[in-house]
């Protein structure tokens, strides 16, 4: 679904206020304090903010790829520590139930995921299954009306905070492959479940990841998304397509924000008895700098409005992926760099940006994970 021009234009614009007005001022006191205050929670679930990709009809804004791009390129421009509060709900945690739910486990669940009344976690990752996320050893046994959930979640972003999880396990542990695995949607509070200590990390305070850990849990029957086994690989990947675009839009607000912040201090800071924004050095690094954002704003764009179409998408998802995760990486070192001494130390927002954005090119599918898939798109296309 697509908002019409005017409503469109109003949600971007509120949702640039909140960032400009309410996030902002606060990135540092976030990031010391390792914690979203809860009266910002509640203003991003006034903006509808948990239910952006969420269908209208359980209460979500129903955007379309391309205009959930503009939402991101609009709260990239902070910390994104934010939009990690909302991401799962957005993206992996809900899109599983969005794209292949019943209908019960749709009426039931996408409300509360839309109001964020419910957050929802994407547990795939294991200590042992990460860029190969087929491997994935926790088993989920069918005994009668449960499954009989056991293994490890790692880094699971929102766990603690999560009411339900998307889980992927092997149901069939003789189909050691993608096959053997599906997925399910299911409360977090079962018994048998327990979400470790958060991790401790290199950026992105005030956003937290931790283990998942299943014990001998039995998850109800009903909680397998859809209808049948040994879909969960194949789900995992369409979200995680889907991810990849949503991440790289996200790059691509932050590669404005910095490109901007690199601009505004290369005016004001002054050596030589010039500001240094007139040395030609220095403006190289600010053209390389917006030249990639650009490039960046106009493939994620190009692919949401191609996904909107109904596209596959799955080649050119990883394409913007890897483009503008590496390219925010160049940007916020470029910004450390304009920044010289003063980009080193934690007074100036560079210095914690730089940190922030190293994520980028790991989660969701590392750097060489998006060349494989590009790679293998191409080989298989042109046999
Ligand atoms: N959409 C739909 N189906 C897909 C798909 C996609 N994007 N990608 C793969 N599949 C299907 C394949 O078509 C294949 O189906 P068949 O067995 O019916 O032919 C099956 O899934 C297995 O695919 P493939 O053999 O390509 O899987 P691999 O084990 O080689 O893994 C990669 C492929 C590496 C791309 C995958 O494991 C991956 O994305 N890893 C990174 C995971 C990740 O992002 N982790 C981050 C943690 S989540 S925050």
């Amino acid at each position: 679904m697509s908002l019409d021009a005017e409503t469109r234009e109003q949600l971007i614009s509120s949702v640039a206020r909140f960032v400009r007005e309410k996030l902002v001022p606060i990135e540092d006191k976030v990031s010391t304090e390792d914690r979203v205050p809860d009266d910002v929670v509640q203003g991003m679930r006034d903006l509808g903010l948990f239910g952006l990709s969420i269908p209208a009809e359980y209460g979500g804004l129903g955007l379309s790829m391309e205009e959930e791009a503009l939402v991101c390129f609009e709260l990239g421009q902070t910390s994104p520590a934010f939009r990690s509060v909302i991401g799962t709900n957005v993206g992996i945690g809900s899109q599983g139930l969005v794209m292949f739910g019943r209908q019960d486990q749709k009426d039931y669940w996408l409300p509360k995921i839309a109001s964020g009344e419910v957050i929802a976690s994407f547990c795939l990752t294991e200590p042992g299954a990460g860029s190969d996320a087929a491997s994935v050893r926790t088993t989920a046994i069918r005994k009668g009306d449960v499954y009989v959930v056991n293994g490890t979640k790692r880094y699971i972003t929102n766990a603690a905070k999560a009411g339900a999880f998307t889980l992927m396990a092997r149901t069939n542990p003789d189909n050691k492959g993608a096959g053997g695995i599906s997925a399910f949607f299911l409360p977090s509070n079962l018994k048998g479940i327990t979400v470790g200590k958060p991790e401790k990390k290199m950026g992105q305070q005030g956003a937290h990841i931790h283990d998942v850990i299943f014990e001998n849990c039995e998850v109800p029957a009903d909680c397998l998304i859809g209808e049948k086994e040994g879909e969960g690989f194949k789900l995992a990947m369409q979200v995680l397509d889907r991810g990849r675009l949503h991440i790289a839009a996200v790059c691509v607000g932050v590669s404005e924000r910095l490109v901007r912040d690199s601009t505004t201090y290369a005016m004001e800071r002054e050596q030589f008895g010039q500001r240094i924004a007139d040395f030609q050095m220095i403006q190289a690094m600010l053209a390389d700098s917006k030249m990639e954002s650009y490039a960046a704003r106009c493939m994620v764009l190009e692919t949401a409005r191609k996904r909107d179409q109904g596209v596959n998408i799955a080649m050119e998802a990883s394409c913007c992926k890897l483009f503008a995760s590496e390219a925010v990486g160049r940007i916020a070192d470029r910004n450390v760099q304009i920044h010289g001494g003063a980009g080193y130390v934690a007074d100036y927002a560079a210095e914690r940006f730089y940190r922030d954005v190293r994520i980028f090119r790991l989660y969701e599918g590392t750097s060489q994970i998006q060349q494989m898939v590009i790679a293998k798109s191409l080989l298989r296309n042109a046999s």
